[in-house]
């Protein structure tokens, strides 16, 4: 049985979504300080709303988590939580993947650091991972593989992926999904039109990944790991568009489904 539609059609399903947040230190706020009417020398932890609108919308309840890279601390978030999204931001430092950091933009060594140590213990445990922009990144780094750090800058004659002018839920380019996939699995049809917000993309791909996306210009939008039950990540982002387009909501309703499957599983398995 098709398990999106048992959502939608269901009751209230309850599985806790832990979400990546940013990162930004106090020197780089700027203007944006006053704003959030921070005093002096605070660093701040952030998540776009967007996110934890499309869990909850998704019938999942969002978490925004601290980035404290500490093995308890990761292990706790782990126990506490159905399912993990990597969500988008800075750039992954290109140390990661043995580059040095030459068209990359601000990069957050602290935010680096904890995403990595959680991945670690989130596909050790085999909970339900969706990655989205620098989380396909972050995922694709973690399993040995690395990044165009600018993709105008590695192939000039290539489509524009980072487009910002535009409304974030513009449709950009279509992609073409792959069969037998989560994604085929959780939007239900070969190709999607999706915005396109990033400036990196895969150079290589990492090991046991699977490519379950791309664009015309064969840009990498779409990963899974082969051998986890989901773990699967995209390039674009699907929270700024399900409002406008509500198919884009399908891929956060396959997410939740899976980590209230795992939910059950896991406390089967406990008991
Ligand atoms: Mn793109």
């Amino acid at each position: 049985m098709n398990r999106y539609y048992t959502i939608k059609g269901g009751s209230y399903i309850s599985a806790v979504i832990g979400i990546s947040s940013y990162y930004v230190n106090d020197s780089e706020m700027g203007t944006v300080q006053e704003r959030l009417r921070g005093v002096s020398n605070q660093d701040m932890s952030m998540c776009s709303t967007d996110y934890l609108n499309a869990i909850y919308k998704a019938k999942g309840i969002p978490i925004i988590l601290s980035p404290i890279a500490n093995h308890k601390y990761i292990k706790k978030v782990l126990d506490m939580c159905d399912g993990i999204l990597f969500s988008g931001g800075s750039d992954l430092n290109p140390l990661y993947y043995g580059e040095t950091p030459s068209e990359s933009g601000t990069i957050v060594p602290q935010r680096d650091k904890f995403e990595m140590m959680l991945l670690k213990q989130a596909v050790k445990k085999d909970i339900p991972v969706l990655g989205i922009c620098r989380g396909l990144q972050l995922i694709n780094v973690f399993y040995n593989g690395s990044l165009h750090q600018d993709i105008n800058l590695a192939n000039p004659k290539q489509e524009k992926h980072d487009i910002i002018n535009l409304p974030k839920w513009h449709k950009i380019h279509k992609v073409k999904i792959k069969k037998d996939s989560h994604l085929a699995r959780a939007y239900q049809v070969s190709s999607i039109n999706t915005n396109s917000l990033h400036h990196q993309s895969i150079n290589e791909l990492g090991d046991n990944l699977k490519i379950t996306a791309q664009t015309a210009d064969k840009t990498i939008e779409g990963i899974e790991v082969k051998d986890k039950s989901f773990t699967t990540a995209v390039q674009w982002h699907p929270e700024m568009m399900f409002s406008h387009f509500k198919i884009h909501l399908r891929l956060f309703e396959y997410f939740v489904d899976k980590s209230h499957e795992y939910k059950n599983q896991y406390m089967n398995k406990s008991t």
